[in-house]
């Protein structure tokens, strides 16, 4: 994506309706964040025009004298001297807006009626997020999620283009004249039906073909269902938490949307029983509810989890909000009901020691029970790997198992299996005495002899 800011720098302008419910700062964190997302798409944003109004306008999002406004600026174009931050780099040719990015989700004719008031092509918030999910999207389960929401958003604007072009006039449209949409402008209604529905099979397929596969891994390395996943807003820092708990190479990146696979690695150094980490697409404010449904599979690894990382970043101003967006998806697919942890990262960038540790103080008398953290610490990273540790060994029990000396091929699956806290050999065989998970040992057991054996205490104390 840097290599496309370079080569062709792009202009945008923000447009924003404040309805009277909507306070200042919540408004202002909103724009922000849309200038943020515009920045991932390669946007350069010149100009941010707000308007407070009882309501959207039905015809065309903003007010007549607004649309004026937008629509003269749109016309003189920026001039490039107005933009360069060094005086030397003074140029007074002028520079073309390529779009009008709106903060909220519009309807098809809204946008067609903008589109042509202002003079360039509209985005709104939904298709700014579309296109950034199409553009990060990498494996073919993502493609295929990212397809079957932009389908769902582009085929009425399509067919509002159509109809406003005439039976004749298969005119380009700015809003559908991109990507997925170019080719399929007269697609009808049950064509991209017919699409979703063959996405949502293969889907199904590679679902399917992910869980066995996670099964047969899970069993091998014998580890037990259910890991640990992180969620959270975008940009919070999973993904930087994945690599240092797992010592694994997963993309970092300070942009919007950077990850939108689920990786899973192991918990490392190794624990027992083993933990399964998993990195998550990260949510956002208003994420389009065609990506929350298409995204569900993936997210589907969160609920699969027995414990939740919710990352937060504990620098952002507007951290509350998108603790209350996150545990609003999270409720949305059925997460909720899994425990979790709130982990507020990125401390280290919040002002001195002593404001950290205010800070630290405050948000753990607000949020009994959470964790307070840097990615960047590795001592942090060590307790936090601690608390998720301690939290699988809850259900840990400990017992004894006897190997007959006619059974010694079966050593290697008690080590594999459990943790082995002191092996005696006896007349009869080995005894060991073991700490691993209830199910895990009772399989163990039968397979050591079919007879019961062994005490078994639940284990609490760590
Ligand atoms: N200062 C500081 N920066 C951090 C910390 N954790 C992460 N970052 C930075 O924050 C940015 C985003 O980190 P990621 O780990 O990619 O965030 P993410 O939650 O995976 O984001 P998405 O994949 O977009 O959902 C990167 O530039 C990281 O280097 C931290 O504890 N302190
Ligand atoms: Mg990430």
């Amino acid at each position: 994506m840097q290599t496309e800011v370079q080569e062709k720098p792009r202009y945008a302008i923000v447009a924003a309706v404040q309805l009277p419910e909507v306070g200042d700062v919540e408004f202002e964190a909103s724009l922000a964040e849309l200038r943020e997302l515009a920045k991932t798409l390669g946007f350069q944003v010149v100009r941010t025009f707000v308007q407070k109004r009882a309501g959207f306008d039905r015809t065309a999002y903003l007010g007549v004298g607004k649309l004026e406004e937008i629509s003269m600026f749109v016309k003189r174009g920026i001039r490039a001297d107005e933009l360069a931050d060094d005086p030397q780099d003074r140029d007074a040719s002028a520079v073309e807006i390529d779009a009008l990015l709106v903060d909220h989700e519009i309807s098809p004719s809204q946008a067609r009626n903008l589109e042509l008031a202002v003079g360039c092509e509209v985005m709104d918030r939904t298709m700014v997020i579309l296109e950034i999910f199409h553009r990060n999207a990498r494996s073919r389960a993502a493609r295929a999620q990212v397809e079957i929401a932009r389908l769902g958003y582009m085929a009425p604007r399509l067919r509002e283009a159509a109809k406003l072009a005439g039976p004749q006039g298969r005119q380009r449209s700015g809003m559908g004249g991109r990507g997925a949409g170019e080719s399929h402008t007269e697609l009808d209604r049950r064509k991209v039906r017919d699409r979703i529905a063959e996405l949502q099979r293969e889907i199904i397929a590679m679902e399917l073909e992910r869980k066995t596969q996670r099964a047969r891994r899970l069993e091998r390395q014998g580890i037990g269902l259910g890991g640990v996943s992180l969620v959270g807003y975008t940009n919070a820092g999973k993904s930087t938490l994945m690599r240092a708990l797992t010592g694994s190479e997963v993309l970092v990146a300070n942009k919007l949307f950077a990850t939108l696979d689920t990786t899973v690695r192991v918990l490392y150094p190794e624990s027992v029983p083993r933990v399964l980490v998993s990195d998550t697409v990260g949510f956002i404010k208003n994420l389009p509810h065609g990506l929350v449904a298409s995204f569900k599979s993936t997210l589907e690894e969160a609920l699969d989890a027995s414990l939740l990382l919710h990352v937060i970043d504990a620098s952002d101003p507007g951290f509350q909000r998108q603790l209350e967006v996150t545990d609003e998806v999270l409720r949305e697919i059925g997460a909720d009901v899994v425990p979790r942890i709130r982990v507020f990262n990125k401390v280290d960038q919040v002002g001195d020691e002593a404001e950290q540790a205010a800070w630290a103080a405050e948000l753990q008398a607000r949020h009994p029970g959470c964790v307070v953290m840097s990615a960047r610490r590795p001592e942090e990273v060590a307790s936090l790997r601690a608390a998720i540790v301690s939290f699988f060994q809850q259900d840990l029990v400990e017992e004894e198992l006897l190997l007959p000396w006619s059974a010694q091929q079966l050593r290697g699956d008690i080590y594999s299996h459990c943790e082995v806290l002191e092996e005696r050999a006896e007349e009869e065989g080995s005894w060991f005495r073991v700490r691993g998970e209830p199910d895990k040992l009772r399989a163990l057991r039968e397979r050591l002899d079919p007879g019961s054996q062994g005490r078994e205490k639940e284990y609490w104390e760590l």
